[in-house]
């Protein structure tokens, strides 16, 4: 049985200096890259946005890291990152980008954002990584990766909801921590299932 690594968004963004920066985020690259060798198949997600999101502040002149109504539900505003393109939105320097048998990216559909490697966030739009794993015979993931309390926690639960076994290995995430939502992530992935390792 095929095991993969799930690397998510490992980029600059998301690392110290970037624009949605996760304490941290930097030091679990040599971790990652490490771990990549103990895997049959390594996966990278990239968080790869227009300009303009709809998931950006800027996008409606609200603040940074308030709520807005979605017609797919409640969103948090974030300041504009991982525009597609950028520097922000490439992956940090040093990780092993060259062991990846995939990339798979997210969040360019300007009308939703897509925090899960597996569905958007209306919950229905598929980023065709379950396709990808089932025809490859992958059924076990381990998931690391920025950051923790979204799109870790996102990709982890949709990931148990499918069938798949899943751990997170904890000490290769960081988390953005954000009113509460890294307890409630932790409480999420516990109750579907997931293995916090
Ligand atoms: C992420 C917020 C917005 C993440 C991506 O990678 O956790 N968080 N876009
Ligand atoms: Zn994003």
């Amino acid at each position: 049985m095929t095991h993969a690594l799930l690397v998510i968004d490992v980029q600059n963004d998301f690392c110290p200096g970037g624009a949605l920066a996760v304490a941290g985020g930097d030091e679990i690259v040599a971790g990652i890259n490490t771990a990549m060798a103990g895997f049959e198949a390594v996966i990278l997600t990239q968080d790869w946005h227009p300009a303009g999101h709809s998931s950006f502040a800027s996008t409606h002149d609200a603040a940074p890291m308030s709520m807005t109504e979605m017609p797919y539900g409640p969103q948090v505003l974030w300041p504009d990152h991982c525009i597609q393109g950028t520097r922000g939105a490439a992956f940090h320097d040093q990780l092993h980008v060259d062991r990846a048998d995939l990339i798979i990216r997210k969040g360019y559909n300007p009308a939703i954002d897509s925090y899960s490697a597996f569905f958007e966030n209306d919950k229905t739009t598929p980023t065709g990584l379950e396709g990808y794993l089932r025809t490859r015979g992958i059924a076990t993931l381990t998931l690391v990766g920025l950051a923790t309390d979204f799109c870790v926690n996102y990709s982890a639960v949709d990931a148990a909801k499918l069938g798949f076994d899943v751990t997170v290995n904890m000490a290769l995430c960081r988390a953005i921590d954000f009113d509460g939502s890294l307890d409630a992530a932790k409480d999420g992935m516990a109750q579907a299932g997931v293995t916090l390792g």
